[in-house]
């Protein structure tokens, strides 16, 4: 089918490879530069019939421009809310972006610089050329992808240089998350060729490119990937480290360990070795520890021979910190952790799931006002720069793939296996080294009680584990005696609505339910439990008492009789709360949502609701009842 026939553009490569080995996050460095392509870009949808007017058309051998009408498109952004056009905001097929770039003459000159392109993220189906030459394509939305140009580049030097990039964002069966393109084809009720996206998750599939696309430099000889595991013995920590360089057959590799004071803690010399730090500073969580978030500086630098200078080198910010799981708690530096924290969306006005920085400066700052230590990345992972931070303030996150909605029994096949197993290996080779990231998550309330999700997730959870050692859940909304996923996790993870979507408007039962609940799974299985989602909407400002359904009371009740179990059960094996949602977020159209999902305690503009000033009451109360919350955080102090 045109809509999805991906692989169809799938050629040999001539001029360039797709990189498939480390994927480290660009920063700059004495031998490494970068050119950010953030701004406007041309842009165009593909309306024709088939959505294919742009490769029947080669549309990336001359500027756009020149083949149709365009108009201007942020970068990044979706391009859904931008134009003032119902049909682009539901648009389904290609779209075609489109930029000319100076690129450095020095760059060009110097034959031994690589030139990498990378996208943080398009959604969904990328391909990219520059000066018309296809250099990549990736599958998938909110992971990266790059491609090295410089040979291309250099092929047409004196002319800027054009980027190309068409990406279509129709989901099928094995795309993830799946959906399903459905033709309408009685014409007495719609018109010839008309079609829907069908999906079976509840946030709009926002589409374009959402995260910067730069150029960066390399030497020839460059560090293409550094792994690193750490742990501690009494005060000493031990930061294994692995390093991957390429194009240098035995290169000198010197790694040192410096504290934020600036004092090297630690040197090592070779692509693997052991740093060992004495009077360690541990990564802690945010309210755990007077100093949450501390992170070392890894450099690492490599010399082609002993005696010459720096060909390559790079930083990595490193925690030194543990995570382990027992059968009732989950343990960070051999600490009982609680997590108390919420479940978010990359989602905003206009600019949809567009990357913006003062959105992620402001929700952490909430996240901070609430005395909240932790997030979970539902239903995707979020960009590097929201990790980054995380890392440099101890909030502590579940690392979600894009696996949401799975649960249509055709999603269980061997292609959509062989593709979640890329995207974990995708996700984990980008976010191994964040010491904020404490447990995978594979996949949001599939469809549990199918039969063949017992084999496909005992795979992708026990291929995960081989990836990394951090614990693996996957969140699930079954029943307890029905969920083929459970044996094979680390944590168990359940999303409840009571009152909500069970017995609506019965706040009565919440109490007799949740206990339930964890006593059933708990009983099952032996495994810490946490509650993964619970919540209900409240149109912001509707109000009634008693409380009814959609109010800000109702929203309130829910989740004060929620606490109530809450805080009987975490003094057994409840190791977490995430409340659903952290704000207000948008969803496709339906007879459920008023313009969108209203169960955040922010509304999508970040305003607080009434649920935001209990939860922030209570978040503090459990940060200071565990009684190492530090002398500077005490409730309410801003
Ligand atoms: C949960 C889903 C989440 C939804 C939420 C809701 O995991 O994506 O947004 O329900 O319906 O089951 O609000």
């Amino acid at each position: 089918m045109w809509l999805v026939n991906f692989t169809c553009l799938t050629v040999v490569w001539t001029w360039c490879h797709c990189l498939h080995a480390g994927m480290l996050f660009p920063r700059e460095s004495p031998t490494r530069e970068i050119k950010e392509l953030n701004g406007l870009w041309t842009f165009r949808a593909d309306f024709s019939q088939n959505r294919n007017a742009g490769f029947e058309k080669a549309w990336f051998k001359r500027p756009l421009s020149e083949t149709g009408p365009v108009i201007d498109m942020p970068v990044p952004s979706s391009f859904n809310d931008v134009p003032q056009d119902a049909q682009m905001r539901d648009f389904i097929g290609w779209v075609w972006y489109e930029r000319e770039v100076w690129v450095p003459m020095r760059w060009l000159q110097d034959q031994s610089t690589r030139i990498v392109l990378r996208v943080g993220s398009a959604h969904y189906y990328s391909v990219v050329w520059v000066n018309g030459v296809l250099v990549t394509e990736h599958e998938g939305g909110h992971l990266p992808f790059e491609a090295e140009v410089g040979a291309v580049i250099r092929k047409d030097a004196g002319i800027p240089c054009r980027i190309t990039i068409a990406v279509n964002n129709t989901l099928s069966l094995n795309t993830l998350p799946p959906g399903t393109i459905q033709y309408m084809t009685d014409h007495s009720k719609y018109p010839p060729g008309y079609f829907v996206q069908n999906i079976n998750f509840d946030f709009f599939n926002y589409a374009g490119i959402h995260r910067s696309v730069l150029l960066y430099t390399t030497p020839e000889a460059y560090i293409d990937d550094i792994t690193v595991q750490t742990t501690f013995l009494d005060s000493t920590g031990i930061v294994n480290y692995s390093v991957a360089v390429v194009g240098s057959d035995r290169p000198t590799v010197k790694v040192a360990l410096v504290g934020k004071d600036g004092r090297c803690v630690a040197t090592a010399n070779g692509t693997t070795g052991i740093l060992k730090v004495a009077e360690v500073n541990l990564w802690w969580p945010y309210l755990m520890h007077d100093n949450p978030g501390y992170l070392y500086s890894m450099e690492v630098r490599v010399q082609l021979t002993a005696e010459s200078g720096d060909k390559d080198s790079y930083a990595l910010p490193v925690g030194v910190r543990t995570v382990n799981v027992t059968e009732s708690k989950f343990l960070i530096n051999s600490k009982p952790f609680y997590f108390h924290g919420v479940n978010k969306h990359e989602d905003s006005d206009i600019r949809g799931k567009g990357f913006d920085w003062p959105l992620i400066v402001k929700d952490f700052n909430l996240l901070k006002w609430m005395g909240a230590n932790s997030f979970r990345t539902s239903h995707y992972p979020y960009a590097e720069e929201i990790l980054d931070v995380a890392d440099r303030l101890g909030i502590v996150v579940i690392d979600e793939c894009p696996g949401v909605g799975i649960k249509d029994i055709r999603s269980f096949d061997p292609i959509s296996l062989d593709h979640h197993l890329v995207v974990m290996e995708e996700l984990v080779r980008r976010d191994k080294n964040h010491p904020s990231v404490v447990m995978w998550s594979v996949a949001n309330e599939p469809a549990a009680e199918m039969p063949p999700a017992g084999p496909y997730f005992k795979q992708l959870i026990s291929h995960t584990k081989s990836l990394d050692s951090r614990p693996v859940t996957f969140i699930t909304d079954s029943n307890y005696s029905r969920d083929q996923g459970a044996p094979y996790v680390d944590v168990i993870c359940v999303n409840s609505y009571f009152s909500w979507y069970h017995d609506p408007g019965h706040l009565e039962v919440i109490s007799i339910q949740l206990h339930s609940q964890f006593d059933d799974w708990y009983r099952k299985y032996q495994k810490p439990i946490i509650q993964s989602e619970y919540g209900a909407d409240a149109v912001p400002g509707l109000h009634s008492d008693p409380p009814t359904m959609f109010t800000e009371e109702y929203q309130k009740t829910v989740l004060q009789n929620y606490h109530k179990v809450f805080d009987q059960k975490r003094k057994e094996f409840v190791v977490g709360e995430l409340i659903w949602n952290f704000a207000d977020f948008m969803t496709a159209q339906g007879i459920t949502r008023v313009v969108g999902n209203k169960k955040g305690m922010f509304t999508r503009q970040r305003q607080p609701k009434t649920g935001a000033f209990l939860l922030r009451e209570r978040y503090w109360r459990i940060a200071n009842e565990t009684g190492v919350l530090p002398t500077w955080a005490k409730y309410p102090c801003q």
